[in-house]
């Protein structure tokens, strides 16, 4: 501590320790407010003044709301298991245990230095055996419902981490954590049917209050889409089923694609007169990640199977089958009608291999582009004359169905949840495998299944877990039938531990249930949670997943668990960069608290522009707060016995109500303004009661909670 001011910070942080100012209570005849910020990592580096605004917003709220008499719940945790903390306990020789615990402490430090109104009684650690304990209890509850499964399937892998990646870990082809390029394997992986709460996960979000392009970008994660399942004959006697969004373009279907892994092909292998062109373009493919298949703008390639034909079954008409790395296994049934009039990828790929191309929809210019726009439908049987697609996909559909050769269906971009990691710092997952029952789950009382202790945790070049290693852990009994068996040696990923904190909060500490009953009545749903917009499909889609499917068995009483979602934008290095260690234009928080004290880094985060739009850090506006908060502290020197003046008291009304109504909208930066010129108009009265300059305080508390004193002091 390097300033008169941080021991005054000091003193107040002992007081509001000593008093319990911040702990909720379980006074459930109260009002309650419970207010999240999305926990922290724990990383070495410790906190970053993105962390600082992060938190910033919804602690302004949460003191205004203890202010109002609510009963407040502000919980803070770490979400402490990953890679990272893996990876950087490798580098520095030590335990991730004996990393963690540090990170957590220094963490823990700063929040405090910086004056966070945190209930610390409720602190969770998702490394905690007594925390995750109720994450595996979580998963076993899915594995009985049949929400869990294994699989054999090519998956996303990070040959730097060594370690099965989700696509929402991998998106571009490049690793989240270490930016490798991922390849594809074939892994044995555990799965969450989160694909079966699409249609719940979509519905929910008419009852929650996000912003729209929050609940926007949801809605595209999940995907979904409607169209119809339609069976094409084949040469060789059995039906190709495709996916389509467009029944109505049928009768200018003028070829189909196949992904170059569909399994029909290695099945009419011996019919098929050039499978070594196809087998060499399949290999080339597997050494491409989704994204750099399914890029819009790349050349078109691909094999025409020869032998293979298939007939379009509206029309009769032959048509030629291709493979392309444009169509994926992984979506639809891995094969398309391809409609080159009214396609882009279809069209471009028909002019590189000379496919007819036939106009079904009037209204654009085919012999330049694929038309993909509405219009009259022509060359089509049935459906000429309908002008609009809604009626014609609607007609097309019902022919389909007639026929028996195609039905209405849904498809989700959506895919189901690879759960499993091959790494030491995570949960491990509670299976058992016996050579006569199978797959056996853990029996519930015997959780937590704590990771064992472990000298050398790196992973093993083989892609297996380190856990694998230790014959203690793996060699075990079936608790169905007390034969020799042996565990699960995976962990979960990151993301299992968030997928659930908000509950533990209300009840951190029991250890007959995850979390009372009675004390959820009273504090779900979450009442307001801020975050990051990176945030707002992973994390918030698997907590929301975890937490309806904890509500569809009974065990929580809201569907949703957070009922408003807010987001924060970015803090930007002075240059207007994203800060970065590479760049030298970080900012640590805690040398703005040494220089200038927290209230001046609190009051600048909320400053520095609109809370949701990202900003870049200036120096010069920090400087600015510091000037006002002295002005501020000033005021104690003009209270005067003088009586209000009407002027002051005008000004006053309004500045209360406008700070008011601004925390509420997130409008952080006008409230401080308005105050800026409050401060302003005293001075040119030239004196205020002491009433008025406890209101004014009160309003800037928010912001500013050691104000009391510690600003004179600081220029001393
Ligand atoms: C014929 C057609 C005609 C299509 C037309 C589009 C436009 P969304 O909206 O994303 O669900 N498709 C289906 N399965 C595919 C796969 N595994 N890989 C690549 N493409 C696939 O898109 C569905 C459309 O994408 C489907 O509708 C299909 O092309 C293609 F004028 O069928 B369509
Ligand atoms: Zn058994």
């Amino acid at each position: 501590m390097k300033n008169d001011f941080n021991q005054t910070e000091a003193k107040w942080q002992n007081k509001w320790k000593d008093c319990k100012a911040f702990e909720a209570s379980d006074d459930f005849t109260k009002p309650k407010f419970y207010g999240l910020i999305e926990f922290p990592y724990p990383s070495g580096t410790g906190m970053h003044v993105g962390h600082i605004k992060a938190y910033s917003g919804l602690e302004a709220i949460c003191r205004k709301r203890r202010m109002q008499g609510y009963n407040v719940l502000f919980p803070i945790g770490f979400d402490a298991f990953g890679l990272p903390t893996e990876n950087s306990a490798i580098k520095l020789g030590i335990h991730p245990r004996t990393l963690t615990n540090r990170n957590i402490a220094k963490f823990t430090e700063q929040l405090n230095r910086v004056g966070f109104s945190f209930d610390w009684s409720r602190v969770v650690d998702t490394t905690d055996p007594d925390y995750y304990k109720w994450t595996q209890w979580i998963f076993l509850k899915m594995f009985e419902n049949g929400l869990v499964f294994r699989d054999t399937t090519l998956v996303n892998y990070c040959p730097n981490c060594r370690v099965v990646l989700s696509n929402e870990d991998s998106q571009g082809g490049k690793c989240d954590i270490c930016h490798s390029d991922v390849i594809q394997k074939s892994k044995d992986v555990w799965y969450l049917r989160i694909t079966a709460y699409a249609d719940k996960l979509l519905q929910g979000l008419d009852g929650v209050d996000y912003p729209a392009n929050i609940k926007q970008m949801q809605e595209n994660w999940i995907g979904r889409s409607a169209g119809a399942f339609v069976s094409f004959k084949l040469s060789v006697g059995e039906e190709l089923c495709i996916y389509t969004t467009r029944p109505d373009t049928l009768f200018g279907v003028t070829f189909m694609v196949m992904a170059p892994e569909h399994p029909v092909i290695e099945k009419y292998a011996a019919k098929i007169g050039n499978m070594d062109e196809i087998r060499a373009y399949r290999e080339n493919c597997s050494k491409k990640t989704e994204f750099e298949r399914t890029q819009l703008v790349k050349e078109k390639t691909g094999v025409k199977i020869e032998g293979l034909i298939a007939v379009n079954p509206v029309n009769g008409k032959e048509i030629p089958i291709y493979i392309s790395d444009y169509v994926m296994m992984g979506y639809g049934t891995g094969a398309i009608m391809a409609v080159p009039a009214h396609d882009e990828r279809d069209y471009e790929f028909a002019r590189k291999f000379g496919i007819d191309i036939i106009e079904v929809i009037k209204g654009g210019d085919i012999s330049n582009q694929a038309y993909t726009g509405d219009g009259e439908m022509v060359n089509s049987g049935f459906l000429d004359g309908l002008t609009n697609k809604k009626d014609s996909i609607k007609k097309a559909i019902s022919a389909l169905e007639e026929k028996g050769i195609g039905e209405e269906g849904v498809q989700y971009k959506m895919k189901d949840w690879a759960f499993n990691r091959q790494r030491y710092w995570g949960e491990p997952i509670p299976i058992i495998y016996c050579n006569k029952c199978g797959m056996v789950p853990v029996p519930y009382d015997e959780l937590p299944l704590k990771l064992p202790p472990l000298e050398n945790f790196e992973p093993g070049t083989d892609g297996e877990s380190p856990l694998a290693r230790i014959d203690s852990f793996v060699n075990c009994k079936c608790p169905k039938c007390g034969g020799d068996a042996r565990r699960e040696t995976d962990i979960m990923p990151q993301w299992a531990g968030s997928s659930w904190y908000f509950l533990r909060y209300l009840d951190p500490h029991n250890d007959k249930c995850f979390c009372d009953t009675e004390k959820m009545k009273y504090w779900m749903p979450v009442d307001w949670y801020n975050g990051g917009m990176e945030h707002v499909t992973r994390h918030m889609i698997y907590s929301r997943f975890w937490h309806r499917f904890l509500y569809d068995i009974g065990c929580v009483n809201t569907p949703e668990p957070y009922s408003k979602r807010t987001a924060q934008g970015m803090i930007l290095g002075s240059d207007g960069e994203k800060m970065s260690k590479s760049r030298g234009n970080v900012v640590d928080p805690l040398d703005v608290v040494d220089l200038y004290g927290a209230d001046v880094l609190r009051t600048y985060v909320l400053f520095m522009g609109d809370y949701g739009q990202s900003a870049p850090w200036s120096d010069s506006s920090v400087k600015g707060c510091k000037r006002f908060l002295d002005r501020v502290a000033d005021l104690t020197e003009i209270v005067s016995g003088k009586g209000v003046t009407p002027q002051l008291e005008r000004s006053f009304h309004k500045a209360v109500k406008k700070v008011t109504d601004d925390i509420e909208s997130m409008k952080f930066n006008t409230a401080i303004a308005c105050l800026m010129s409050l401060t302003n108009e005293i001075y040119s009265v030239g004196h205020l009661t002491s009433d008025e300059l406890k209101v004014f305080i009160k309003l800037l508390s928010v912001r500013a909670p050691y104000l009391r004193g510690n600003q004179r002091a600081a220029r001393r």
